[in-house]
């Protein structure tokens, strides 16, 4: 069904929730891949954020909003503790006129309202190293405020959603089907993929071995999924929870690698201007260490550049995917939009195959640094 037929219920939805004066106005927002996100204005002057959820990706959106629940108010009594602004410093639920923290329309959809985050703004690419900084120093302190929050508390909402291994056995399915004939479009994409089989691998086995912990991370760092305070500049509030779950904190510093320390967007056509960008590694690296608070054992520390890798390589393969059964997960905005950003994401895995030991040798410089 189209996107746009799943919203056609967006005015009874808009009139269950417990905005706080007559809405005035309610219009697209932001660049998402995966809800249909809205911004309400209301004729006090509040803003909302009002979402449809993406319920074809997200199989049990009552079990999401729990942990979204769960996450947000163990994060809002830190905050106090603190002394910051539970308002502005996390996500806050908005709930419906019957005290639901979503609502079901009549034809199945999912939907749910935030709280705006005002004065805060959010960035699809790198405009100011600082930014960067900030927004790594806000991942890894998310991580590092969750680090005693209890995991058995959370459901698992997309299982398997970084098991890289099991993506790749998925996608050696699907292109073994080639239901829709696609393959030939893509012979070399999907020879790249296939000769990466053992990094695949990699930091997942290290999961398994014990090698890394599990930890209650984010797993969808990108740039867009925090938000920079306007007036300070500094890294104010982490969102897009709809991911969290038990995972690796390399996961979620490559994520943000994957993104933000890219020279071109994600969906750049001009393959040439890809590359990865050590300063902003660097960048990255160094405020994501300072927000983990020194929580992070010296394996993670030595394998966030394979996080980077890996991230990026799952990423480009769920493109690819999507591509071959028919750009169903991704939203796309023109035909073949996800190869182009398939090609972004192996083209960047490319240079960071070449970049492998400068970015080992940043890690350790930054340690020691720290020591
Ligand atoms: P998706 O899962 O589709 O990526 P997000 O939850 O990330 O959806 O929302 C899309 C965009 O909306 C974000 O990248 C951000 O720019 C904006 N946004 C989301 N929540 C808020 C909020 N509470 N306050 C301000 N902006 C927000
Ligand atoms: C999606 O929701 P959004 O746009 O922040 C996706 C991520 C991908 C990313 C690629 C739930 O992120 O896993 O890395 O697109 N989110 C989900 O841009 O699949
Ligand atoms: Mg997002």
């Amino acid at each position: 069904m189209e996107r746009e037929n799943l919203c056609a219920k967006i005015d009874e939805a808009r009139d269950n929730f417990r905005f706080d004066s007559e809405v005035v106005s309610c219009e697209r927002y932001g660049n998402g891949h995966i809800n249909d996100t809205f911004l309400v204005k209301c004729s006090s002057g509040t803003r909302y954020i009002f979402q449809r959820m993406n319920h074809l990706i997200f199989r049990n959106p009552e079990e999401l909003m729990k942990n979204v629940c769960n996450v947000t108010s163990f994060l809002r009594k830190k905050i106090i503790a603190n002394g910051g602004d539970p308002d502005r410093e996390t996500m806050n639920v908005v709930l419906t006129k019957d005290g639901k923290p979503y609502y079901k329309d009549s034809i199945g959809s999912y939907w749910r309202v935030y709280l705006f985050v005002e004065e805060s703004l959010s960035f699809d690419v790198v405009e100011k190293p600082e930014d960067f900084y900030q927004s790594a120093y806000a991942f890894g302190r998310f991580q590092f405020l969750l680090s005693d929050f209890d995991a058995s508390q959370l459901f698992d909402v997309i299982p398997d959603f970084h098991n890289t291994p099991k993506r790749f056995e998925h996608f050696k399915e699907v292109v073994a089907k080639n239901e829709l004939g696609r393959n030939d479009s893509v012979k070399d994409e999907i020879q790249f993929v296939m000769d990466r089989a053992e990094d695949m691998k990699l930091t997942y086995s290290m999961l398994e071995s014990g090698e890394l912990p599990l930890r209650v991370t984010h797993n969808d760092t990108k740039l867009n999924n925090v938000l920079i305070d306007k007036k300070t500049g500094m890294g104010l509030c982490v969102i897009d929870l709809d991911t969290v779950m038990p995972g690796l904190s390399i996961n979620d510093f490559g994520d943000s690698i994957r993104f933000g320390a890219n020279t071109a967007a994600e969906d750049e056509k001009d393959i040439s201007k890809v590359s990865l960008s050590l300063d902003l590694f660097e960048t990255y690296a160094k405020g994501f260490l300072k927000g983990c608070g020194g929580k992070l054992t010296d394996k993670e520390l030595e394998m966030m550049p394979y996080g980077a890798k890996t991230m990026t390589l799952e990423c480009g393969m769920r493109f690819l995917t999507d591509y071959l059964e028919g750009d169903t997960y991704f939203r796309t905005h023109y035909e073949g939009h996800n190869v182009v950003r398939c090609h972004t994401q192996f083209e960047l895995v490319r240079d960071m195959e070449r970049k492998m030991d400068d970015m080992k040798a940043i890690i350790a410089k930054i340690k020691d640094s720290e020591k």
